[in-house]
């Protein structure tokens, strides 16, 4: 096999975001682009010759192309070894456990999440380190540092693999497996789950549907939920990964899952709905007539985990992202247990989860995951929240305003503004960080703000500091609002606004969540001026 070592020039974008490198697939055609970025990560790595690097991705447009030119340049590079979906296919949980599972060096996740595919799509690739998490900030930060200055890449002249086909076959000196996509993943849930009172809740006439959105979760759920549970043929719709996800946006959200929930909320209606996005990590709950917020099923899937075998000794503790609410920390408290805030991105989860300090991590942003894996995973919730409903044998409702009944009830929205120019975004959040430290001791609507900071975040394990993670302003009452900029979007800037109030009283949990922050939301306009400084009327997207 030949190894040609091609010249190239940096492009000054390659910086990682929140997770991995997001771009418009035109930014990922350009010539030597791919090359040069998979080129600087191994730049940045040491130690993996012979080693093994697993690769697959959620399926979407240009996939296929990314795929081959990351295998020849592994190969080029001196990997003994490539692990790769059928088809190129993995989610990035089964990825995850894929890693982790066949003792794997790392590995190259292909996906831009819930973010819509096509031509005129968006594209990425995140690299995860051997725990099977995504690369910590020290690495991703080396990489960005490799792209500014590189000059060549390695890459092997072959041709492509076959993708289609199970088994092994050679790049040069290196072998490339193809694997069953779905098998260890599914191999895992099992030990997890208790699979045989799940079988028993379908048997007795429990009926969901789950909508897999086009993307990666549709032959994940298809084995699972009706070749392994029982649950009847049909119960997953839109199994069929396809490059552009049906043309459709594939995010679990109540924007664009809008169908699923009214079929929910309808009085004849399904007991149980979910889905998941692009590469499978995110997680959409909806039970007869009743939404769980992401936070709400955080804090629900910690306080009911023992009744799953996987769990059954207990939780060690809880994380959370910063902006997610703050009902997980109550259930950490009632059950004695470490509780841990991090920054927005599952990396910052990685080292709390192999210290053996936390189990079960979540984020607003709709993510909730486990030790299981070092990724959050949308199916696992799903199997997870069947296991509790299987064995309590309630209706979510019941299970959800029980636990309101018991901790109170934390009402939660997030207001992103999309797409908005990335200068006026960063001037808002300068000004509104200079403001900081005169809001502490000022009230607004009644209500005295407590604190006032941009959250920094020190890893009890390793020590590392990441700073400016976001803008949070307390009140008296627990009340919360936090703004931030995304690290996932991939034109102008997206702001994020998150607004949170406690309730207490078990009689003032049926509000419309809107309602009820509806001052908090005011109190967030006058200290930020989103509407006036954007020109937007109204949020683009509130979950
Ligand atoms: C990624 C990260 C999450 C984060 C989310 C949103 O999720 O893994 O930790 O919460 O982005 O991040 P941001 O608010 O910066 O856009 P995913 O599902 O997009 O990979």
């Amino acid at each position: 096999m030949t190894i040609r070592t091609v010249e190239t020039t940096p492009y000054a974008d390659q910086k990682p975001g929140t997770s991995g490198l997001r771009k418009r697939v035109t930014v990922y055609q350009q010539p030597n682009y791919v090359e040069n970025y998979i080129q600087a990560i191994f730049d940045s790595l040491e130690g993996f010759e012979g080693q093994t690097l697993v690769i697959g991705g959620d399926g979407r447009y240009y996939n296929d192309v990314a795929i081959q030119t990351a295998i020849k340049i592994a190969a080029a590079n001196g990997f003994g070894r490539v692990l790769v979906g059928q088809g190129g296919l993995l989610s990035t949980p089964a990825a995850s456990h894929v890693i982790r599972h066949h003792g794997a060096f790392g590995g190259l996740v292909l996906s831009a999440s819930h973010n819509p595919g096509g031509p005129d799509g968006d594209f990425g690739i995140k690299y995860n380190v051997s725990n099977g998490g995504p690369a910590p900030e020290k690495i991703t930060d080396e990489v960005f540092e490799r792209t500014k200055v590189i000059t060549s890449y390695r890459i092997a002249e072959a041709s492509d693999v076959d993708l289609s086909t199970l088994g092994t076959q050679s790049v040069g000196e290196m072998a490339v497996e193809v694997i069953d996509p779905v098998a260890d993943y599914a191999e895992l849930m099992e030990t997890l789950f208790d699979f045989g009172a799940i079988r028993d809740l379908f048997a007795s006439g429990f009926r969901m549907k789950f909508d897999a959105l086009h993307a990666i979760t549709g032959p994940y759920a298809k084995t699972i939920l009706e070749g392994k549970l029982g649950a009847p043929a049909g119960t997953v719709v839109n199994g069929v990964p396809s490059p552009d996800f049906g043309g459709g946006h594939p995010d679990p959200n109540l924007v664009y899952c809008k169908d699923l929930y009214d079929e929910l909320m309808a009085p004849d209606g399904l007991d149980f709905g979910a889905a998941s996005d692009g590469d499978g990590d995110r997680n959409l709950i909806i039970g007869k007539g009743r939404f769980v917020t992401p936070s709400d099923s955080l804090a629900l899937l910690a306080a009911n985990a023992h009744l799953a075998p996987g769990y059954k000794a207990g939780i060690a503790g809880i994380a959370r992202s910063m902006p997610t609410s703050a009902a997980a920390d109550r259930v950490a408290q009632k059950l004695g247990v470490e509780m841990h805030e991090t920054p927005t991105g599952w990396k910052f989860f990685g080292n709390l989860l192999d210290a053996g300090r936390v189990t079960i991590c979540g984020e607003e942003s709709a993510g909730t995951g486990s030790n299981h894996v070092r990724e959050k995973d949308g199916l696992w919730a799903v199997l997870l929240w069947l296991n509790i409903l299987a064995v309590r044998k309630q209706s979510v409702d019941e299970i959800v305003t029980e636990h309101w009944a018991t901790y109170g009830r934390n009402y939660y929205t997030r207001h992103d503004y999309e797409e908005v120019d990335a200068t006026v975004a960063n001037q808002l959040m300068d000004d509104l960080r200079s403001k900081l430290p005169g809001l502490r001791g000022q009230s607004f609507d009644d209500l005295q703000i407590v604190y006032a900071d941009d959250f920094a975040y020190a890893d009890p394990v390793d020590g590392s500091v990441a700073r400016k993670q976001g803008v949070r302003i307390g009140f008296e009452d627990g009340s919360r609002i936090v703004a931030r900029l995304s690290g996932t979007g991939t034109v102008g800037a997206t702001l994020r606004v998150y607004l949170e109030r406690y309730e207490a009283v078990s009689g003032r949990h049926d509000l419309e969540t809107q309602t009820a922050l509806a001052s908090l939301v005011q109190t967030a306009e006058v200290l930020t001026q989103i509407k006036q400084r954007t020109g937007r009327s109204e949020p683009s997207v509130i979950t």
